[in-house]
């Protein structure tokens, strides 16, 4: 299917009624928001924005009290392009975030490809990995994260953040897509990761151009259909300047907004955002208007 040509998208039906397991402590009954913490000099739309510990814990507190129930920490960009850096880097750079952020009490994931950050990050109270390479960068993480025990993000991507705009060529994305974290997903079940642990991520603008981006939000129920909880990360995205011409990325709420609350009614269940509080507040009126319940339930 050609985006843009017109074409229905999948029938929209309310999705909260049927309960998904709970996943990382977080029951998915409703939708769940987790704010986006990079901790690196370059990130692309918040680069060097929390470039001190100090500053960095203090935006993951401030995440949390706006209703975040998850605080990712990520210390190394990968927007098209990044080069990989050292992982001793990245653990300088995100572990003491990490254990502050855990000490007061907040469900911390640590967005990273490389298994001696995710250990030093579990290590320092992270409850959650999320890999944007799905286990397949280094090959100690399966086990790692099977060894630990803790839920998983599998995010889809081809080639590495350097290489992966040459490898963004496909005949039908959400086939394609779903296949291949099909076999992500069996890769980590064979290391022995429980399929309870696994959260599955469509890897929005990862070795996909806008057109792509946006094909596969429209298909992404064909992605919820394999039945683990979906997060999807749209938030200030190239494609969003694209359709909406907003080019600095900071000024792009309001079309992360949009399609943030268009994720979640065709099979997304977390969101991954840079703007939490304006997203809780939205997402709870959707919820409330998508299952009737009101607001007291949201
Ligand atoms: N997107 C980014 C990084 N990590 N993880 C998941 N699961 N899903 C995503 O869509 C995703 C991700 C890229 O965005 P950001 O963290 O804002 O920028 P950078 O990679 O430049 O740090």
């Amino acid at each position: 299917m050609a985006p843009g040509d017109g074409t229905p998208v999948a029938t929209v039906t309310p999705k909260f009624p049927i309960a998904h397991h709970a996943w990382a402590g977080l029951t998915l009954d409703r939708p769940r928001v987790m704010g986006i913490l990079n901790v690196t000099p370059d990130s692309f739309s918040d680069g060097g924005a929390h470039a001190d510990p100090a500053g960095s814990i203090a935006a993951g507190l401030a995440m949390a009290a706006a209703g975040a129930d998850i605080v990712d920490i990520g210390g190394e960009s990968t927007r098209p392009g990044a080069p990989a850096i050292d992982p001793a880097e990245e653990i300088r750079r995100a572990v003491p975030v990490v254990r502050a952020l855990a000490q007061a009490g907040v469900r911390v994931s640590i967005d990273t490809r490389n298994a001696a950050t995710m250990a030093a990050a579990l290590d320092a109270g992270a409850a959650i990995v999320n890999d944007v390479s799905a286990l397949a960068h280094d090959p100690a993480a399966a086990p790692l994260v099977a060894a630990r025990r803790v839920p998983i993000v599998l995010m889809h991507m081809r080639g590495t953040p350097a290489t992966m705009a040459t490898r963004a060529t496909y005949a039908d994305i959400a086939a394609e897509v779903a296949a291949e974290l099909a076999a992500r997903v069996a890769a980590a079940e064979a290391a022995g990761i429980a399929r309870t642990a696994i959260c599955l991520d469509p890897g929005i603008g990862f070795a996909k151009h806008a057109e792509h981006s946006i094909a596969l939000l429209r298909r992404l129920p064909e992605l919820a259909a394999l039945g683990y909880p979906i997060l999807v990360g749209v938030s200030r995205k190239g494609f969003i300047g694209r359709i909406s011409g907003v080019a600095a990325p900071a000024d792009r709420l309001a079309g992360s907004l949009a399609a943030g609350l268009f994720a979640l009614a065709r099979g997304a269940t977390l969101l991954r955002v840079h703007d939490v509080r304006t997203t809780v507040e939205a997402v709870r009126v959707w919820h409330a208007l998508d299952t009737g319940r009101g607001a007291d339930s949201a």
